[in-house]
């Protein structure tokens, strides 16, 4: 059985690991299992060939064996589920990890990517310097709610699972940013995921592909 993953060949964060194949590859190596990276082109991503993969033709997509599948979270879902070490075995405990997993996708992702992706395409409009204060507010709002529910815990829920997993990759999209800055222990609890071994193992690999990229220019 052969896992492969999708990636940028040339990834916009220039080897910052802020693309969602990143959170893939070190669930993957959280949980010991080898993957091989097919590299694409943002031309490549719109082919067929990728649509058939990826209906929105994105990165990152998921092949083992006859399985195909698109989304960062469903990927991490299946390999969490398929793997042992990012879920607790305990069934209430477990029910929560996965909640946590959610609440990275859908409850703490959307205002950072929002704010992310107005600061690209509409730093130019003559709304946007009124429009960020606001995008900023709602960062913060769930900023000081994730940091009043850590405290000074390690990790989310107990022992390190795949939601503190996502929330952590989800988090580091605001590293460029001083929003972080406020909260402490948000910083030290992305600073223990990146500590990780299997975390450092993923960057260093994602890393390598923007750096034999721009070697190759
Ligand atoms: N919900 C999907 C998932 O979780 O898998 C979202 C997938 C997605 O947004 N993929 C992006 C993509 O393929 C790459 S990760 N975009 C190309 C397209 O839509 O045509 C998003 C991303 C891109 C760049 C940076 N960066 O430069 O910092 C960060 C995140």
């Amino acid at each position: 059985m052969t896992i492969t993953l999708t990636a940028f060949e040339r990834s916009p964060d220039r080897g910052r690991g802020l693309a969602r194949d990143m959170r893939v590859r070190w669930a993957l190596e959280e949980v010991g299992q080898p993957y091989d990276v097919r590299l694409l082109s943002f031309a490549a991503m719109k082919d067929p060939a990728h649509l058939a993969l990826h209906p929105f033709g994105q990165i990152p997509t998921y092949q083992e064996d006859d399985l195909v599948l698109f989304e960062s979270g469903a990927i991490i879902l299946h390999v969490a589920t398929r793997y042992p070490g990012l879920l607790p075995d305990e069934g209430n405990a477990r029910a929560r990890a996965i909640g946590w997993m959610f609440a990275a996708l859908n409850t703490v992702e959307p205002p950072i990517v929002e704010r992310g992706m107005a600061s690209i395409v509409e730093s130019d409009a003559p709304w946007y310097a009124a429009r960020l204060p606001m995008l900023d507010e709602r960062v913060r709002g769930r900023l000081s709610q994730l940091s009043a529910r850590l405290g000074d815990a390690d990790w989310l829920d107990g022992a390190f699972s795949a939601g503190d997993l996502l929330m952590v990759t989800v988090l580091r999209r605001l590293s460029a940013s001083t929003l972080l800055n406020d909260y402490p222990n948000l910083g030290a609890y992305i600073a223990r995921g990146e500590a990780r071994p299997a975390y450092q193992r993923a960057f260093a690999d994602q890393r390598a592909v923007f750096t034999r990229a721009a070697g190759a220019n």
